[in-house]
């Protein structure tokens, strides 16, 4: 039995690295289920970023590994609490380039921030292939 039942996680994952993978092993890690909130397209204009991958392919790298249970859609800043509610979450997890930021979550259930991996970014890896 590990720490949590049932972790919850959101991110873009646009050219899905070694950072990604290790936050989401990290979570596996303490926690038995690992759900995982895919940002959309239309949601990542809001985020103002932009995508080298459509959202069908970055769901289904994300859904293809071992450690992650269930991938659902973002589409909106404002659906984090609903969707905890609604998986029945024990723990919302992110990255610490986050820390703080969904704090206001707390009442619902753990908010934890886990250590970014440095060095490897999707902006980088995109800089990195225009030169
Ligand atoms: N991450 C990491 N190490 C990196 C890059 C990213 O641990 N080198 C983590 C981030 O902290 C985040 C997750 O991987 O928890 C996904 O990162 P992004 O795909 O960049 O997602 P982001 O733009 O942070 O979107 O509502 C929340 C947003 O959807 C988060």
């Amino acid at each position: 039995m590990k720490k949590y039942q049932r972790a919850i996680t959101y991110g873009t994952f646009d050219l899905f690295h070694i950072g990604h993978l290790r936050l989401l092993e990290r979570i596996a890690n303490i926690a038995d289920e690992v759900i995982v909130a895919v940002s959309s397209d239309e949601f990542n204009r809001l985020k103002g970023k932009s995508c080298a991958i459509p959202f069908e392919n970055r769901r289904d790298i994300v859904a293809a590994l071992r450690m992650v249970t269930k991938v659902i859609r973002e589409d909106s800043w404002e659906q984090k609490r609903e969707d905890i509610l609604r998986e029945q979450c024990d723990v919302f997890i992110m990255g610490d380039d986050w820390k703080g930021k969904f704090d206001f979550l707390k009442d619902v259930c753990d908010v934890v921030y886990l250590p970014r991996t440095n060095g490897v970014s999707s902006s980088e890896i995109k800089a990195s292939l225009k030169h």
